[in-house]
């Protein structure tokens, strides 16, 4: 891979990564040392707007001093108890959040897969013990393209080879059904060893897929007539990344299981939530599930003050706006390029139109160039999806930006 960097520092870094570094990803060739708000700067201290928050960990924007606070304050006190004793921070975090989501209970983990790991092994108990559904049959429900994470239980539902291909052999009782699709859903809900549907209501990784107005509402509907859990994936639309607090809020529908991760620590450290009430958490007893890093206090204390921010600084608001904002502007640069804009508050997407299969990675490098990181995602895909506290001027900065770095491929 040659790359034509600025610095030798950032060469000498690459290569570190490339020598003793597993090679599972391929970023873009740019080294950071430094992040604030919307910016990020690398090792030759050039600025960047960040269009990507950390696939929406970093919603609160990049160290927000607030988050950095509660963070620095916990650390000199008290990091880690383990499940095996009691700590003074984990029951006032699970009576913030329960109460800020409106559930009876919360099941803390660390990453977002991890969440979905301990959402579908709720929904397995419930179909048992509340559902009657016979021993080793309970089946959940995916939508294909889904996202949600690089276990074997994750990809096991996945329809991307990339996912999958060699992993194999794949967790059982897993089905997929097409997205946003309520006819083809409700033959799926009508076998009766069905126990949940986990779905995004707003696909990330897919290309930032929404589906049709009602569809929530459907699933909703679905859900109730075939009793069948409905699990909602707010680990990337969460947390108002999508101009509500939470994605499925668009269509005031109420998960039975609602899991969520990324910026539920504002991009502090991994923390990840599953909230449910009593009838499908209680099932659940001591030494059923855990984690050794589960509910520990650094996360609650940090977790609280990433919540609170979001509501103070009425993030969900600003999202939505600038979202608008951001969709008008682009669509307005009428250029042959962008072929489809989409999203819903600030998680968009903009789809690439050439002939070179290569364009959205060029495009990237380009928008580098200029002081704007995004990445590529399936090919021809550009997220733009820049931390939930960026201001009207910042984002008519980087329509300016990216219509400077369309003419490469114009
Ligand atoms: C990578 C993608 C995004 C997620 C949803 C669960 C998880 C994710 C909707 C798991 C994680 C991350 C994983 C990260 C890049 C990023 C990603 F490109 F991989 F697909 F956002 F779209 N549900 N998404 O988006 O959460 O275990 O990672 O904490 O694997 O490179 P996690």
């Amino acid at each position: 891979m040659t790359i034509n960097t600025a610095g030798s520092q950032t060469a000498t870094f690459l290569d570190l990564e490339e020598k003793y570094g597993a090679h599972n990803y391929h970023p873009l060739p740019v080294v950071l040392n430094k992040g604030q708000g919307v910016f990020l700067w690398d090792l030759e201290g050039k600025q960047y707007f960040d269009f990507l928050s950390g696939y929406s960990a970093v919603n609160q924007g990049h160290c927000h001093p607030r988050i950095i606070a509660a963070l620095v304050k916990q650390a000199q006190k008290l990091t880690l108890t383990s499940r095996a004793f009691h700590n003074n921070l984990l029951g006032e975090y699970c009576k913030y959040i329960t109460g800020y989501f409106g559930y009876d209970k919360v099941l803390p983990m660390n990453t977002g897969v991890e969440g979905g790991e301990t959402a579908i092994k709720l929904a397995r108990k419930w179909g048992y013990i509340n559902k009657g559904i016979a021993e080793n049959k309970a089946k959940i429900i995916f939508a294909e393209h889904n996202f949600w994470g690089r276990t074997l239980a994750a990809i096991s539902s996945s329809t991307d080879p990339d996912s999958y291909t060699n992993f194999g052999p794949y967790m059982p009782g897993f089905e997929l059904v097409p997205y946003n699709n309520l006819a083809q859903l409700e033959r799926a809900l009508q076998d009766k060893n069905a126990a949940a549907f986990m779905v995004e209501p707003i696909q990330g990784e897919a290309g930032v897929v929404i589906p049709d107005d009602g569809y929530l509402k459907g699933v909703r509907k679905l859900c109730d007539e075939h009793n069948v859990l409905f699990i909602a994936d707010e680990i990337q639309t969460g947390l108002c990344r999508t101009g509500k607090m939470l994605a499925c809020d668009h269509e005031n529908v109420r998960p039975d299981i609602l899991i969520l991760g990324k910026a539920l620590s504002g991009g502090v450290l991994p923390v990840s939530a599953v909230l449910a009430d009593d009838e499908i958490m209680l099932n659940l007893k001591p030494g059923e599930h855990g984690s050794t890093y589960g509910g520990n206090p650094l996360a609650c204390a940090v977790a609280m003050e990433a919540l609170q921010v979001l509501k103070d600084e009425k993030m969900a608001e600003n999202a939505e706006e600038m979202g608008q904002l951001l969709r008008s502007e682009l669509e307005n640069l009428q250029s042959p390029v962008l072929q489809i804009v989409r999203g819903k508050g600030l998680l968009n997407a903009i789809v690439v139109n050439h002939t070179d299969p290569n364009a959205a990675w060029c495009l990237c490098l380009e928008l580098m160039k200029h002081g704007l990181l995004a990445k590529p995602t399936h090919g021809d895909k550009i997220r733009f999806a820049p931390p939930l506290i960026i201001t009207k001027e910042q984002i008519l900065d980087c329509v300016q930006i990216i219509k400077q770095s369309l003419k490469i491929l114009e």
